[in-house]
């Protein structure tokens, strides 16, 4: 192992820039840069200057974590300097004079699973924390961080390596016709694996909405009152309004909170019949919006015709009943809002959450609930589900052989999502999102 360096903070001015080394030089490059480092004094925060061969670079708290008591597992030096482009770099070149290679992004996290300080779900939920924008996404990446979601797969791969402990005594006590595995108890245990094995993919929908956020989108004729509520809804102008029917040609985007969950929420084009080649344009746009969404908001005015044509198939809708203020709501609608007065926003806002997140925040209650965050668990647990399967099927058909290594091949993608594993294309693809530094 070589040892890394990158700057940890944001580039930008800021108040403070942290510059992390990792690695067996790590102390040593430290030694070289900070007058007076003494590696013995350990996890100590002591004022250092910094220096390089042109001179002082900074006065910095410097602190020395040895391995393996570590964030990677090695010894590991933290430079807390003064923020900004300019100091942080000249430290980090500084450290790399010495002998540091830069690191590239996520390398400080894949040094911390490959020295079994997180697993690969809390590597994932490392960088789920840090791109959190919601308090909602912040809780449920801290829950992965803490090991919530790996002691569920743990706990389950567990029962499958007991069901499969089971059928090898079977195995070997074939004559006995009441031996010591009675009828019926594997079959019972398979059945048993197979229940949990789906409420576990069944948490899946929900722990990617909450990590992706929702994608609600705002429908209805032109005019409406789309742009004006979707402005409302953010407290910014970021749409267009006018009276002109058609006015909004192009989808906008935007990501917002709603209730401490989060929301992309995406104004489109009205549709309508006719129109110009732009609005007709805007139109296929705003179809292919409305298909990917999770949710729409259809928007109906007392002064604007609707036809349904304007509206799509998505089964999770909500129409409401725009400007309020001018008349009130003729049709059947979930809920009357006003952009202009702000009347049923915060009413609309939680709507949207309870649709949208309301069966997650209830299971969230239950002791130990965990949620599947991403298609890489997905694919996992399906993987182990199918393997069950091929062990029913065995079992019923008399292999119990042929059973037992299906359970074994379960248990392996179970394990493959908690990431005891040293597969280096399932860790690129795991840290290919990360910033360097982490
Ligand atoms: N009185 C009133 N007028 C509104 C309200 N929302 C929108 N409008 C008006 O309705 C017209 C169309 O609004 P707009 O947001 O552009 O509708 P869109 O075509 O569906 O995006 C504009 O003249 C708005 O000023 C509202 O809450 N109250
Ligand atoms: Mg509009």
């Amino acid at each position: 192992m070589d040892t890394i360096a990158a700057i940890a903070t944001a580039p930008g001015p800021s108040a403070l820039g942290v510059v992390r080394l990792s690695g067996p030089e790590a102390f040593r490059v430290a030694a070289t840069i900070a007058q007076g480092f003494d590696a013995s004094r350990t996890r100590e925060v002591r004022l250092l200057t910094l220096r390089d061969a042109a001179g002082p670079i900074d006065r910095a708290l410097v602190t020395a974590f040895p391995g393996p008591a570590s964030f990677t597992g090695e010894d590991v030096v933290e430079f807390s300097c003064h923020g900004g482009a300019f100091t942080s770099s000249r430290v980090l070149s500084a450290c790399l004079a010495a002998g540091a290679r830069e690191a590239f992004a996520g390398e400080f996290t894949r040094r911390a699973v490959i020295n079994g300080k997180l697993d690969l779900l809390q590597a994932e939920a490392t960088g789920d924390l840090l791109m959190a924008t919601s308090p909602a996404q912040a809780a449920q990446a801290l829950a992965q961080l803490d090991g919530n979601l790996s002691r569920r797969i743990g706990a389950l791969r567990d029962t499958v390596l007991e069901a499969e402990a089971l059928l090898a005594y079977a195995i070997d006590f074939p004559e006995e016709d009441d031996g010591p595995v009675p009828a019926g108890k594997v079959e019972a245990a398979l059945g048993d694996i197979r229940d949990q094995l789906e409420a576990l993919l069944r948490t899946a929908a929900d722990g990617e909405r909450v990590r992706n956020g929702a994608l609600v989108v705002l429908t209805g004729p032109p005019n409406a009152g789309k742009s004006s509520l979707f402005n409302a809804l953010l407290g910014s102008d970021r749409a267009m309004v006018t009276a002109t029917a058609g006015t909004t040609r192009d989808a906008i985007e935007a990501d917002t909170t709603f209730e401490g969950y989060p929301v992309r929420l995406v104004d489109t084009a009205g549709i309508r019949e006719g129109g110009d080649h732009l609005e007709v344009l805007g139109m296929e746009r705003s179809r292919r919006w409305l298909t990917d969404a999770d949710l729409t908001i259809e928007c109906v005015a007392p002064d604007i015709e609707t036809s349904e044509r304007s509206f799509s198939a998505v089964s999770t809708r909500i129409v409401v009943a725009t400007k309020s203020d001018l008349s009130s709501p003729q049709n059947a609608c979930d809920l009357a809002v006003s952009a202009m007065t702000g009347s049923g926003l915060t009413e609309l806002r939680r709507l949207v959450a309870e649709r949208l997140f309301n069966p997650r925040s209830q299971s969230r209650g239950r002791a130990n609930e965990s949620m599947l965050t991403r298609e890489r668990h997905r694919d996992g647990v399906t993987r182990a589900l199918a393997e069950l399967s091929d062990a029913e099927v065995n079992q019923v058909a008399g292999e119990p052989v042929l059973a037992a290594s299906s359970l074994r091949r379960a248990a392996d993608a179970l394990m493959g999502v908690i990431g005891a594993t040293d597969r280096a294309d399932v860790f690129d693809r795991v840290f290919a999102g990360f910033c360097i530094g982490k």
